[in-house]
This record gives C-alpha cells, structure tokens and sequence, in this order.
C-alpha cells in the first residue's frame, strides 16, 4: 500500500503518517458505507405484501454518528495544524539560501556564490538545477516573472507555489543524496508539461567539489 514516492526529506515522515491515517479512515468509512448500503438495498427492496413502516429515528444512534466524526475531524485539524505550522510557518535557520524563479517554461536557479550574498559579482545563475548537499536546511526564496507555477519536490513532500510579486520562504532538509524531479505542478501554460528542473543531493565532499569546479569556471 505504499505507492508515495520515497522520502527523503526530515518533516516527509509527518506527512506521511497524516496521509495514510486520512486514507485508511476515509477508506474504512467507504468500505462500511458502501456495504451498508448495498446490504440495505437488498434487505428493503420491495417485495409484495410487505408495508412499508414509518421510522422517527434513533437519537442515539445519531448521536454517535454524529460525535464520533465530529472528534476525529477535530483531532485530525490539531494534528495536521502542528505538521503545518512546523514545515510552513517556522522555518529554520541556515547559512545556505538559494533564490528560485518560475518563469515560462523554466526555473532560474540563482546561487549566491562564496560570500553568501545575492546581487553580488560571484551570483551564479542554473537553469533547471538545483544542487545542494545532504543533511543541510536549505532555505529557498521562491519567485515568479510571469504566472503562478509551483515549485514541487515529490520526494520531500514539499510544493509551495511562486506567484508574481512576491517572494515565498520554503525549505527542506534532505537526508540521502541522488537526483530528484523538480517538477511545476501549477497549469502555468502550453509549455507547463515540460517545465521540469532536477534536484541534486550531494555528499558534502561531492558539495565541495561542485562548488569549486562551478566558481572556478565562471
Ligand atoms: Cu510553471
């Protein structure tokens, strides 16, 4: 029953474990409604001689269809209301900020070089790629120059649109490294199908060597 892709980020765990706890229960209350109702079609159906009869109910089975939801709808907005406020609302510090812009069809991927600084002389700018090391908060400035796209790691649970005129703080944490889909997930065009970047994560020596090899060349 695990068909999410694999998770390689620190908070995918959480978001995880909320996922398949609202899709087992919601799969539960499908699979007892379903056979409710079709046990119920063939009890009732019509068959001749047989009065229909006039119910008032039964308040406490109301009651307890109605409370019993009502709680674990609640304890589902508290639990999902920590996950959220911890991925989106606070995130961590960290010396390593990378600023992405969505634009039509690509991501302009702008690193602030060695001295940690945008708009200075050592800016690199990558088109559809985004390297970073393992184990390492990553902040990411979000943007857009056009239209509203999204920018979507499946693999660390994370998407968070960039909409124009504002800039938007996400970040992620991975914790093994490979190349990871970048994809847009917002219809931001005719060529949206194809806007699609590449996450890189790299062991911190594999970090080192990139950096190098990259600053070194411009
Ligand atoms: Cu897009």
């Amino acid at each position: 029953m695990s068909w999410l892709p694999e998770n390689v980020s620190t908070y995918g765990g959480e978001v995880d474990f909320l996922f398949y706890l609202i899709y087992y229960i919601t799969g539960a209350v499908f699979i007892l409604v379903t056979v409710a109702m079709i046990a119920f079609l063939v009890m009732y159906r019509q068959r001749p001689g047989r009065r229909a009869i006039y119910s008032h109910g039964n308040t406490t089975l109301e009651i307890i269809w109605t409370v019993v939801p009502a709680v674990i709808f609640v304890a589902l907005s508290f639990m999902s209301q920590a996950t959220w406020a911890r991925i989106k609302s606070h995130a961590p510090p960290s010396d390593f900020e990378v600023q992405v812009t969505g634009k039509q069809f690509n991501w302009e991927i702008l690193y602030p070089g060695p001295d940690g600084k945008f708009e200075t002389s050592d800016d690199l700018m990558a088109e559809n790629e985004l390297h970073v090391p393992v184990g390492k908060v990553v902040r990411v400035r979000l943007r857009s120059k056009d239209v509203i796209h999204s920018f979507y790691l499946p693999n660390f649970r994370l998407r968070q649109d960039t909409v124009p005129g504002r800039e938007i703080l996400a970040w992620f944490e991975a914790t093994k490294p490979g190349k990871y889909e970048l994809p847009c997930s917002q219809l931001c065009g005719f060529g949206h199908s194809g806007m699609k970047g590449w996450l890189y994560v790299h062991t911190p020596e594999e970090y080192a060597k990139w950096v190098k090899e990259k600053w070194s060349a411009s």
